[in-house]
């Protein structure tokens, strides 16, 4: 039968795996490059739960499904969603690749905001907010999340989006499943600093 030690090894596995760096290379697997552990992503972004956590098996043997479901739950920003039956999973937003995330067109409040660094505000403030090499332009509903965005590249400095004259303009806007609102660009016209 098993021992006390067989019961308490999968739990002892997850209290010593390290969580940051598999949710890195999930976020990585998911948003850049699933072809990196031979990897299909379909035209949504979903790839199959079964094949994702073999394929990460391989780079951390302890890792299984109950560690990938740990993590889609505990992920502070929330990152991935499974499907409705499980089968499939994908990162919610922040992909380089070109998904269609079958996100439908949702009408902005009045104002968006854009956490970035004193560096970039020239050069925005001339081009608008360009997407890079993500799919989208990320806008944060409220400050407190857009001051924690610009702060991963140093002093966070907040632009306020007119979302509403966009909107009126024509230009669309999606939220992601975990709660970033996504355009394509956002042209200067619709740009402010925003002062504290
Ligand atoms: C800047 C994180 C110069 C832009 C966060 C930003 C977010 C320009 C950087 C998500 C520019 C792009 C996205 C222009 C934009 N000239 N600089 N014309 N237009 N920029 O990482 O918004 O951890 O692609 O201000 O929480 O910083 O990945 O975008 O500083 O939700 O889940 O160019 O990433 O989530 O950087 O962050 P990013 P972001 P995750």
């Amino acid at each position: 039968g098993q021992t006390g030690l067989d019961q308490a090894r999968p739990l002892l596995y997850h209290t010593l795996m390290d969580w940051t760096k598999l949710e890195k290379l999930l976020s990585f697997l998911l948003r850049h490059s699933p072809e990196t552990l031979n990897l299909h992503m379909d035209a949504s972004g979903w790839v199959e739960t079964d094949l994702l956590v073999k394929a990460v098996r391989s780079k951390e043997p302890r890792f299984d499904l109950k560690a990938l479901q740990k993590i889609v739950r505990d992920s502070q920003k929330q990152r991935f969603s499974f499907s409705e039956d499980g089968s499939k999973i994908r990162a919610n937003q922040g992909h380089s690749i070109k998904v269609d995330l079958e996100l439908p067109p949702v009408e902005p409040p009045e104002t968006l905001y854009h956490g970035t660094v004193e560096r970039f505000l020239d050069s925005i403030m001339q081009e608008g907010l360009k997407k890079g090499d993500r799919q989208h332009v990320h806008l944060s509903l409220d400050l407190e999340t857009a001051q924690k965005v610009g702060q991963r590249r140093g002093k966070p400095l907040i632009l306020t989006i007119n979302a509403q004259k966009m909107h009126r303009d024509g230009y669309v806007f999606y939220v992601s499943d975990n709660g970033v609102w996504l355009t394509e660009q956002v042209p200067p016209q619709y740009l402010d600093l925003y002062f504290s």
